[in-house]
């Protein structure tokens, strides 16, 4: 069963990760350089057993990427609140008020200036995936913004149509000249999709992974992209390569380890796109068909901000 990579993994960490302090002061165990692969044919899915993962959840924030927004209201309209805590933790440390999530959440959907001013994150990933900015010299040694940046995921889609065996189909988060602008730098900064035998597999490097919190939706999200791809492309899905740069985990979900690690695998998760509209960016969640999901008990764990 493909999630004894996980296991394992989180196994090898708690026994033998270095530990580390980390930007968020918690303090984490860690290992460098870490690979899990997944056989997607089938319509198999890397969908966690040993705990409920909140797939809709994830996916509602994959179709977010692909739209380009980076402001969290849509995500949180859609009672989506994975990025909250990075706008809330803003408002509060500029206002030197003590707004609750809850409370910060229903103003960023009530309000849209209120979004506006507080709820972007910067130029994160949709940004980036589908709207790369490009500058052109404007004649006196100035540069002119282009209208409409670079779509990454529109270019990969004709590159996979059109040119198969190409080595470049990348989709890039990491744009350099951005960085300071986002609210976090991406993770899950790179990814590579590659044709052979009909089959599309795909590659995601992330160069920093929360194995218990971030790593599940990671491996979630980088199927979906194979499989979107594959569908929009007449591929088959092959497989799924997650590469891991600083694995770790949270020395605050040490309790969470240990009843993660005393569970086995049980099933396997199979997703169904039932609708196949003529764009890639036009899916909608209720095209997602996830069976034979029927996980261990969730188990929550606190996000290190
Ligand atoms: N920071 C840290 N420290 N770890 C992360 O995994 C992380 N991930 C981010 C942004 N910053 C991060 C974006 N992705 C959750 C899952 C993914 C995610 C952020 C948060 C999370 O809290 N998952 C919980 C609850 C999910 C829910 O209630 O919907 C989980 O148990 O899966
Ligand atoms: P860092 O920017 O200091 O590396 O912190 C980012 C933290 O968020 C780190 O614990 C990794 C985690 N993370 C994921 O694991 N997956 C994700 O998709 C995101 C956005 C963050």
């Amino acid at each position: 069963h493909w999630e004894w990579q996980y296991l394992d993994l989180m196994r090898q960490i708690r026994d033998h990760g270095s530990e580390r302090v980390d930007r968020t002061g918690v303090g984490t165990k860690a290992v460098f350089g870490a690979t899990i692969r997944c056989d997607l044919s089938g319509g198999q899915m890397p969908l966690l057993s040993t705990k409920r993962v909140y797939w809709k959840t994830a996916t509602r924030e994959f179709l977010w990427f692909l739209t380009g927004d980076t402001n969290i209201r849509n995500l949180c309209a859609q009672g989506v609140e994975i990025w909250t805590d990075w706008p809330l933790a803003r408002y509060n440390r500029e206002t030197g008020e003590a707004l609750s999530l809850a409370d910060f959440s229903a103003r960023i959907v009530a309000d849209a200036d209120f979004a506006a001013r507080w709820g972007d994150l910067g130029p994160v990933y949709g940004k980036q995936w589908v709207d790369w900015p490009v500058y052109d010299p404007a004649g006196d040694g100035l540069f002119r913004r282009r209208p409409a940046g670079i779509n990454q995921v529109a270019q990969v889609i004709e590159s996979l149509r059109h040119n198969p065996g190409s080595r470049r189909h990348i989709v890039e988060g990491w744009n350099v000249a951005e960085l300071d602008g986002m609210a976090l730098p991406p993770c899950h900064k790179t990814y590579q999709f590659h044709v052979a035998d009909g089959r599309l597999s795909g590659a995601l490097y992330q160069r920093s992974a929360d194995l218990v919190l971030g790593v599940p939706f990671n491996l979630w999200g980088a199927a979906l992209f194979i499989r979107l791809l594959a569908l929009h492309c007449d591929l088959e899905p092959g497989e799924l390569v997650w590469m891991g740069g600083d694995v770790h985990l949270y020395s605050n979900h040490a309790d969470l380890v240990e009843a993660q690690l005393a569970r086995s695998p049980s099933g396997s998760a199979h997703l169904d796109i039932v609708r196949r509209p003529d764009s890639m960016f036009d899916h909608q969640i209720g095209d997602f068909v996830v069976s034979d999901y029927a996980p261990q008990a969730h188990l929550a764990a606190p996000v290190a901000v």
